[in-house]
């Protein structure tokens, strides 16, 4: 018989004693009751709940409800993975209900949020459920403070349906004097901080080891973050800046601010900010249970760089353990992240994690002035700060001394026999070929759901983000041998000169490819030409799931065909696929590869959900869709005598020269570029 949430709560039938509850939240409302009901609204659904024996929440609780939740501490990790396991172990659906309204109602916010996220992508029962856009439920997260006042105020003013939305200015966190506000639109981006969010998410460092150990997840760590720097480096040569520099010197001032503008709602606290020439410094909070001098960080680094050299690192029991061609990308993303897969964190530490941690903290390392962290405390919120992507720079360059260890792909591992790329084109509509156009593009959000308000109806954000014209390759393949074959179209773009305007040697170049698809072909005996449009892109969620929810509430909304891209937010934004370029036109080198398919080829099924953006996200309760290092063929050092792009090329293999034209016009929401 399904009764509302216990009240009361008593010894169960299981065994458990159940966390005696001084109050509910909403019981200290009670004598409001009559109010109570106009704030839910009268026609709130209400949904039963049955009564069960629940354990205890322990610990889980030692998060206060007004905190905020940060994955990259220890104690909050560790809380998190309780708490997922608590999910994960509840008999079916209704006792997970059960324990989520139970938990909703004590647990800190965020880490509620996280826990039942993670437990709703990995419970069989659930997985086909949609998880919430983060950002629908703490907008705080993603958009300038100022607009919440802005928000409630047109909420109670204007009636449902008649409202404007509210427009966040493109530019709101700097000045033009400062010239890392270049790359904020794109360390800002709602649709970028959301895929790093879902991917922290679906690559938990805790919890049950059925859960984190996804199929090559430390390497994913390693290619998705490495992916994000490239991508960062081009837009940063497309808005005339230098190349990331890596975070390496720890004792040095870093030069670069950061000011949020974000207030944490749940901790009505604004997020601190990252003054100018601040040093990383010792940390010591009791109350985050967090002790660490800098000098660790350093000590840690240099045992995985010597186990770099060694080419073998040691677990816990002393045992040597090989870094292996293929796989010892793997295990190494698992120590420097570090996850519960680390086979020794005891001695490699929690490098990249405490890095987030000192670089979170750097404004009271010792909490004599009781705040909280900084944006590079959470992963919803790090890519906005620039000394994010230092950071990752630094951990990218030891990955990439591993990768330079490597033996170098030979021309019979690059090479497809019988194959050659004849021709690469790339059409967008109205110019000429090879050529991509980027602009500025408005899109609306409803973010009234995380805004706690009496008013009912939706509060449209309006955000300016950048977008480019959809377009197609065209790609022409000969097949010389004597039967079809199979082959896996890789398309890969870089900036065409460095910051001094010189050619790349292929050693730095090829740290600027991005991935922009990857795909299978068939091809035939002789010639094949096969399209194939941007939005298939496997790296890419469609734009309609980053702004998911978008027209939901609106009358008329499809709303069958929004909820089949309510499934899986881990992806990046389709409209980040091609980087901004110049308005004079930057020129670029787009690749296009196709291997050896028997060389590719994972063995499953891959038909479903959640397969659209498998190189960065993977596939949801699959293999990695790809039996290559991640990477392939950029991830290694070239064979000996090649120096440049044009040497490292074998028949398979043809280069494009692309421009990106950038024009500085805003369009309106679905607006088409002309
Ligand atoms: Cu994604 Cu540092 O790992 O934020």
């Amino acid at each position: 018989e399904p009764v509302f949430v216990p009240k009361g709560d008593k010894a169960g039938d299981n065994g458990f004693v159940f966390a005696v509850p001084d109050t509910y939240l909403s019981d200290q409302y009670r004598p409001l009751g009559a109010l109570l009901t106009t704030r839910f609204g009268e026609d709130a659904e209400q949904i039963p709940v049955k009564k069960i024996s629940i354990p205890p929440l322990g610990e889980i609780l030692d998060i206060k409800r007004d905190e905020n939740f940060s994955l990259f501490l220890e104690k909050h990790r560790h809380i998190a993975g309780k708490l997922i396991e608590i999910f994960m172990g509840m008999r079916n659906t209704q006792d997970l209900l059960s324990m989520a309204c139970y938990c909703r109602d004590r647990v800190n916010p965020y880490l509620f949020n996280y826990a039942f996220s993670v437990a709703l992508l990995n419970r069989k029962d659930t997985k086909n459920l949609s998880v919430p856009s983060f950002a629908r439920l703490f907008p705080d997260k993603y958009v300038d403070s100022k607009v919440f006042t802005r928000a409630r105020e047109e909420a109670k003013i204007v009636p449902d349906g008649s409202r404007a939305p509210l427009v966040i200015p493109k530019d709101f966190t700097a000045s033009e004097r400062e010239e890392e506000q270049r790359l904020s639109y794109f360390r800002e981006d709602l649709g970028a901080n959301l895929h790093h969010w879902h991917w922290h998410l679906v690559y938990p460092l805790n919890g049950e080891r059925a859960i984190v150990a996804k199929n090559r997840r430390g390497e994913l760590f390693y290619y998705m973050h490495q992916q994000i720097i490239a991508r960062y480096n081009f837009e940063r040569l497309c808005n005339k800046l230098k190349r990331v520099e890596r975070l390496e010197d720890f004792n040095q001032p870093i030069k670069e601010a950061y000011f949020p503008k974000l207030d944490s709602v749940v901790a009505s606290r604004a997020y601190p900010a990252r003054v100018a020439n601040q040093k990383m410094q010792n940390i010591d909070r009791a109350v985050d249970r967090v002790r660490l001098d800098v000098d660790e960080l350093k000590r840690w680094s240099n045992r995985i760089l010597d186990a770099i050299q060694k080419g073998t690192v040691m677990n816990e029991k002393g045992q040597t353990i090989e870094l292996g061609e293929n796989d010892g990308i793997d295990t190494l993303g698992n120590i420097i992240e570090s996850s519960v897969l680390s086979p020794n964190r005891n001695y490699y530490g929690d490098l990249h994690n405490m890095g987030h941690v000192v670089l979170a903290y750097i404004h009271d390392p010792d909490h004599r002035y009781l705040e909280t962290f900084g944006v590079m405390g959470d992963v919803a919120t790090a890519m906005r700060d620039p000394v994010f992507y230092r950071w990752h720079a630094y951990i990218d360059d030891i990955l990439q001394q591993h990768k330079a260890t490597l033996p170098r792909y030979t021309i019979d591992q690059l090479n497809y026999s019988g194959i050659t790329v004849k021709d690469v084109k790339v059409q967008s509509q109205g110019s000429s070929s090879n050529v991509f156009n980027t602009f500025w593009q408005q899109s609306d959000v409803d973010l009234s759901r995380g805004m706690d308000f009496q008013e009912k109806g939706a509060v449209f954000i309006r955000f300016t983000h950048l977008q480019h014209q959809p377009f197609t390759y065209k790609i022409t393949v000969n097949n010389a041998n004597p039967t079809t074959k199979l082959g896996t179209c890789r398309i890969f773009l870089a900036p065409k000169f460095d910051e001094g305007g010189s050619t790349w040697s292929f050693r730095n170049q090829r740290l600027m490819f991005i991935e922009l698809d990857k795909f299978t072909v068939t091809l035939k005996q002789g010639a094949n030409t096969f399209t194939r449009a941007s939005t298939e892109s496997t790296v890419t969620i469609p734009f309609e799931r980053t702004f998911r929810d978008l027209d939901t509430r609106r009358p008329g909304a499809n709303t069958a065909e929004l909820d089949q891209f309510n499934f899986c937010g881990c992806g990046w934004p389709q409209h980040l696929l091609i980087p901004k370029g110049t308005a004079e036109g930057m020129a670029g080198e787009l690749f296009v590869m196709i291997s050896n398919y028997d060389d590719d080829k994972v063995d499953q099924n891959i038909d479903g959900v959640c397969s659209d953006a498998g190189s960065f996200c993977g596939i949801k309760d699959k293999l990695y869709p790809d039996r290559r290092s991640m990477g392939y063929p950029f991830d290694r050092l070239p064979r000996e005598g090649v120096n440049n792009l044009q040497q490292f090329l074998t028949p398979n293999m043809r280069v494009a020269n692309v421009t990106i034209n950038f024009k500085d016009k805003t369009f309106k929401p679905k607006e088409a570029f002309v």
